[in-house]
Parts: structure tokens; C-alpha cells; sequence
């Protein structure tokens, strides 16, 4: 159904033509030639919009015709929208948004149904809803560390909290929350077969969500390296089963999971090593210069298949219900170790042979290279050079080290590609250092551990995301660049500028990069993202039967084929179809002050057949896709009169889709 081939090889035939065409005729578009490919009106027109060749190739590489499809799908965090964005590659077409943690009404999320989900208190909070989240890493789950198509798990920077969302609908099911502390940053990142999703807290506060004065920094403040248990058969996070180590007072930044001879292992970065406290009012040195006074922080290195023996031999406390293994028993059980790391690196990133660990240091114009052989070698000799504060067993910096490569100013995170490149974005030159891995699975035509290019980009680029990037075996082929700053690259709109993504084509060898696209993201700020090939989701057209359930993922117990209401002493419950185009009941009665729970069945089994619903006045706005039954419960505690109705134009007699909500006030208003 979905013709990739044909679209792929359409692709590369009218590119090839091009080539051939702009080769030869450089610039001379209008040149009689006999192999000219474009139309005279297409020539007319790359003429009068004064396109360069490569804005040519660019254009036709990434132009979609309508009805065909993308070959790669790129999930891009949201940043402080607290959601997640699906795009489609090479078109870089935004699909859709996925609401995970900010109510979102279109997808009915957060506004009466599908809220289970983000109804999730802050630790130490008073059980207020939080209803927003910061997005930053989402992380795809694996099987044999290549992506599965299955599962997205995106943590939320903001309140420590981690959620999974089903990849068959694109819906999120849950969201967790260690209960230890109130942000995180080293989150998600899954372990080659998502055993685990690894979540680490950023800065430093007492764990659990309690209270100790600043002057206790060093005694009460800790951070904690956590282990979320994931269940794929069930599609869920365990928190019974998942456990967190107790870390120094750092701040922990990224963190990446080891695969083939480093899985196992876990990686995360930190800064802060100064354990500067700021107060800045108070003469203090502010956190930038505090934060920043080491050559060098520590990589924490964590053997997390120890930690999970010990985690079964009971050797953790309970905080917050929490299983937490204590520092001092990390460093005795060999479960955590340092490596010393250029200051204040910013991304950890692990190479796909899995051999070797990537730290960019945002304070260095370095990526460091250390070796998971070396490491371990180091510490079967104990070859430290010392312990921190804390005693945790420090390996000599030589002793991991494997390369150093300059690449520029402000090197922040790094991907990797199907030809032995890895790419570096680095911030303040704005630009994509491409250079080469020096690992004995590739050659490359450049010596290894080498600066190939820099390619610039329009501006300050965060992350960047490669196709499969992350996996064992990544597809090359484009890199997106997630810039922070788009500067002058569109029509202002405001003073708040949107972020800016570009397609790069890295498919060529050599130091050749191409940006081919610029999409401007005028919704939130996506920090992280990971691209998958299409063809490995297995995506819902429909819910499988009708009176599915989206979040518990199974029939619903209340499935509303007939309409009909059901009154108790205590409630009203309606189950009520809803079907082109009338919903049945269309008239529902009820006193003050009842509990209402009203059952909403989509009957359709057609693609795309969505209804929504919503009572106006009662902030409630579902959205219910073809078989899915959804479920509204509330006190009708406002009388009067609310039509409700299908918030989704669905057919010709759409605005007949409709009914009417009649609260009766508990006693009648005395006539005059
Ligand atoms: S962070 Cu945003 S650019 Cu949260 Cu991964 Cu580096
Ligand atoms: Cu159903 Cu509009």
C-alpha cells in the first residue's frame, strides 16, 4: 500500500537528471540540450526565483507529491510544550503532535478523558496536577539495540517524570515518577533489548522531596541515576520493579546506555563538580562561573547489570517507596566509578559498535574518546588515580582516554552513520563537525579520529538526530539539525522566533554536506530526536475492535453499541454511539449536583472517521477515533443548559451532530 520504492527511485531519477543537466550546462538552464529533463515552464520558473542548483537538488530531493509517503519518521521532543512532534523525512512535514505532558485539546487529552495519564503529582507536592512538562530526550525502544517500532519513552526535565507512549496509536499510557526528585535531564535513554529506560536527575536537591537549607549541600544534597523496569508485554514501566543509585551532589547531565561489549553499562555526564551552591544576591560567584572552575568533571560510569543483582539481594533503602541503592553501597558493590572529563561536557554519546563513549565538552573545543575495553581493564587493575570527596574510586584519565579530536567551539552532542562518521553539533560556531570514528567496522577514505568538515547551520544547533543514529546500525543518509536560533531565516512573526530544523544530506563521503530544508517550529523548542525508518511501525489505522480503550489497550468494559442511560441514586451513566451523523441518546437530563459518567463508543470502521465531543461549559473535549469507547466522568455541579456536540467536521450533516445537556437546578426558581 505504501509505495516507498517507487517514490525512492523517483527520486533519485529526477535528481540524477539534474545533475547531468546543471553539469553541463552550468548555469544556462534555458541551453537547448536534448537530455534536458525540465519542462520549459519548470525551467522558467527555477529562472525567475533565481535558483542556485544545489537549491535544485535540494527541492526535488525533499519535495513530497501529494500521497506519498515519507521514508523516515523523526520524533522531536517539545521542550517546554511538554509534547512530542512526529515529522516526516525527507519531506519534513510535521504529521502530528503527540500530547504527553500538557493538556491538548484536539487529541481530547487532558480536558475530562485521557488524562489518566498526566493526573501526576510532583513529589513532595500537595497532589495538584501538573499540567505541563519539558520534553527533551525521547527515546525509541529496542530490540538487539536496533529500533523496534513499538515504544517512545520521553522524559520531562521539569518534574523528574518519565512517559511511555504506544507507538500503534501514538498515544501516551503512563507517566512515572521516582518520587526523589523534582527535575532530571539524562532521560530517556533504553538499554539494547529496553530493559531498562534510564532517567538522571540534573541538579542536585535532598532526595525525596524534602527540605534542607543550602548550607547542607555537601551532607543532604544528591542526585540519582534511575532504572525504569519496562514490561513490553504489558507496554508499561514497573516502578516495583525499577530501583535508582544514589549519585553525589554533581549535576549529572546526559547520559547514553552501552551496547554490544559495553552493554550492560550506563554513561553519564556531569558538571558541577564544584558543587557550587550560587546566590548570587548573596556576593556569592553566580552558577556560571561557580559551575565552571574544574578542567575537569567526572564521568560517572555505572555497571547497572551489578546494580540490578544487588538491587535482588535487597541491599537498598526505600525512599518514597522508591528502591534506592546508596551511594556508599555503589562504591562497594563496584557499581559506580569516574572517569575524569574535560569541562563541563554537555552529551555522552556511545559509538554503534558500542565500543567507545563520545563526551563533547561545551567548555572544550574537544570530543573526548574513551574506551569501554580500557575502562574495564582499568578497573580490574584499580588503576585510579583517587577517589572524589564521596570515595568513589576516580580511573586515571589516560587510562580511558582513546582520542581527543578539536573540532570547534562549543561541542554539545554527537550522532553517528553508516559510513564510519560521526557528527558533532557545535554551538557557538553554529555548524556540524563531521569526523571520522577511528573504528576498525568502517574505513573511511580520511585517518581516523579526524576533523573532516564543518558544515554550517542556521543557528546554534543543540542536538542533532542521524536516521537510526543511536542503533547498532544506523541508515546514514540525513541528519537534522536542531537549531536554537533561526535569526533571519523566515518572515518574523513576533519577537518570539521559532526554532529552526534543517535536513542535511550526509550520504555523500567525503567533506560534502548538504542542508536541503529548513523548517521552521513555531509550537515549542525540540531539543532531542530520533528517526526511524517507516517500515518499522506497525501503526493502528482503526482501533482493532470497536469499544477499544486507547489507555488501558484493551475493550473497554463499557462498550456503548445502544444508547441508553442507567440512573442511580448516586449517578447518571450514559453509554452513548456516536456514528455519521448523530450521537444517541441526543437529549440527557440530569439534577445538580449528580455524578455524571457518560461512555462515548465511535462506531466507524473507516479510516479517518474521528468524532469528538464536548460539553461546553464544562470544559470537557474529547476526541474518539474509528472503535475507541472513551469515558467522561464529572458532578454536573453548573445548571442550565449545554448543547453539546461533535467537535470534529466528520460529514455533510456535521453541525446536526449534536445534543442537549439539561442540568435541572435542584429547586425550581420560584415563579413570579
Ligand atoms: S539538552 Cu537541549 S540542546 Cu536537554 Cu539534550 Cu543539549
Ligand atoms: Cu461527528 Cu462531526
Amino acid at each position: 500500500m505504501r509505495s516507498f520504492k517507487l517514490k525512492r527511485s523517483m527520486t533519485l531519477f529526477m535528481s540524477g537528471f539534474f545533475f547531468v543537466a546543471f553539469s553541463f550546462g552550468s548555469l544556462a538552464f534555458g541551453a537547448e540540450k536534448k537530455a534536458d529533463p525540465l519542462p520549459t515552464d519548470a525551467m522558467a520558473m527555477v529562472k525567475q526565483r533565481q535558483l542556485s542548483p544545489d537549491d535544485v537538488y535540494a527541492a526535488v530531493s525533499t519535495f513530497m507529491p501529494s500521497g506519498k509517503y515519507d521514508d523516515y519518521i523523526m520524533f522531536a521532543s517539545g521542550g517546554h510544550s511538554g509534547q512530542v512532534f512526529a515529522i516526516g523525512l525527507p519531506s519534513m512535514r510535521v504529521l502530528r503532535t503527540i500530547a504527553v505532558f500538557t493538556p491538548e485539546p484536539w487529541q481530547g487529552y487532558g480536558y475530562g478523558v485521557k488524562e489518566s495519564a498526566i493526573a501526576n503529582p510532583v513529589v513532595g507536592g500537595d497532589g495538584e496536577k501538573i499540567l505541563w512538562g519539558d520534553s527533551h530526550h525521547p527515546a525509541l525502544s529496542e530490540t538487539k539495540g536496533e529500533y523496534d517500532g513499538q515504544f517512545l519513552f520521553i522524559g520531562d526535565k521539569a518534574h523528574g517524570r518519565v512517559a511511555v507512549i504506544d507507538l500503534r496509536d501514538y498515544e501516551t499510557k503512563q507517566i512515572v515518577n521516582s518520587n526523589l526528585v523534582h527535575n532530571d535531564h539524562g532521560g530517556c535513554f533504553v538499554t539494547p533489548d529496553t530493559e531498562y529506560v534510564i532517567e538522571g536527575s540534573q541538579y542536585a536537591e535532598p532526595l525525596g522531596g524534602v527540605y534542607a537549607p543550602l548550607s547542607e549541600y555537601k551532607e543532604k544534597y544528591r542526585a540519582a541515576a534511575v532504572f525504569w523496569k519496562f514490561n513490553r508485554d504489558k507496554g508499561r514501566i514497573e516502578p516495583e520493579n525499577s530501583f535508582a543509585i544514589e549519585l553525589p551532589p554533581y549535576w549529572q547531565d546526559l547520559a547514553d546506555a552501552g551496547k554490544g561489549p559495553s552493554d550492560g553499562w550506563a554513561f553519564f555526564n556531569s558538571f558541577n563538580t564544584e558543587m557550587a551552591t550560587g546566590g548570587i544576591e548573596e556576593g556569592n560567584p553566580p552558577f556560571e562561573a561557580g559551575t565552571t572552575q574544574h578542567d575537569m568533571d567526572y564521568l560517572h560510569v555505572i555497571n547497572w547489570k551489578k546494580a540490578e543483582e544487588v538491587v535482588r539481594s535487597g541491599k537498598t533503602t526505600l525512599i518514597n517507596n522508591f528502591k534506592v541503592i546508596s551511594l556508599q553501597t555503589a562504591i562497594d558493590e563496584g557499581i559506580l566509578y569516574f572517569v575524569p572529563e574535560p569541562k563541563s561536557p554537555h552529551g555522552v554519546d556511545v559509538t554503534p559498535s558500542g565500543k567507545y563513549m563520545v563526551v563533547a565538552g561545551k567548555l572544550d573545543p574537544h570530543v573526548t574518546v574513551f574506551g569501554i575495553e580500557k575502562i574495564k581493564k582499568a578497573i580490574a587493575d584499580k588503576d585510579f588515580e583517587g577517589k572524589d570527596p564521596f570515595g568513589v574510586p576516580i580511573i586515571r584519565f589516560d587510562s580511558a582516554m582513546v582520542a581527543q579530536v578539536e573540532l570547534g567551539l562549543g561541542p554539545l552532542h554527537t550522532q553517528f552513520d553508516n559510513q564510519g562518521y560521526a557528527y558533532t553539533s557545535l554551538f557557538l560556531d553554529s555548524a556540524i563537525a563531521r569526523w571520522t570514528l577511528g573504528d576498525d567496522k568502517f574505513k573511511t577514505p580520511e585517518k581516523p579520529w579526524t576533523l573532516v568538515s564543518k558544515t554550517p547551520v542556521q543557528f546554534n544547533v543543540g542536538h542533532i538526530a542521524a536516521a537510526e543514529g543511536d542503533t547498532v546500525n544506523p541508515a546514514g543518509q540525513y541528519l537534522v539539525s536542531l537549531n536554537k536560533w533561526s535569526v533571519d531565516r523566515f518572515s518574523h512573526i513576533g519577537p518570539l522566533l521559532p526554532q529552526n530544523l534543517q535536513l542535511l544530506d550526509i550520504s555523500k563521503p567525503g567533506d560534502s554536506l548538504r542542508v536541503m530544508y529548513d523548517l521552521p517550529i513555531g509550537f515549542g523548542e525540540p531539543h532531542y530526536a530520533q528517526i526511524i525508518k517507516i517500515s518499522r511501525l506497525k501503526t493502528w489505522d482503526i482501533y482493532p475492535e470497536v469499544g477499544w480503550d486507547a489507555l488501558k489497550q484493551s475493550k473497554a468494559e463499557v462498550t456503548a453499541l445502544q444508547g441508553r442511560i442507567e440512573k442511580s441514586a448516586d449517578k447518571v451513566e450514559i453509554f452513548m454511539p456516536a456514528i455519521r451523523s448523530h450521537f444517541d441518546p441526543e437529549h440527557v437530563e440530569v439534577e445538580e449536583g449528580q455524578k455524571v459518567v457518560w461512555h462515548i463508543t465511535n462506531l466507524e470502521r473507516t479510516l479517518d472517521a474521528t468524532h469528538g465531543f464536548s460539553i461546553n461549559g464544562y470544559n470537557i473535549v474529547a476526541s474518539i477515533e474509528p472503535g475507541e469507547t472513551v469515558t467522561v466522568e464529572f458532578t454536573a455541579k453548573r445548571p442550565g443548559v449545554y448543547p453539546f456536540y461533535c467537535v470534529e467536521f466528520c460529514s455533510a450533516l456535521h453541525l446536526e451532530m449534536t445534543g442537549y445537556f439539561l442540568v435541572k437546578p435542584k429547586q425550581a426558581p420560584a415563579n413570579s
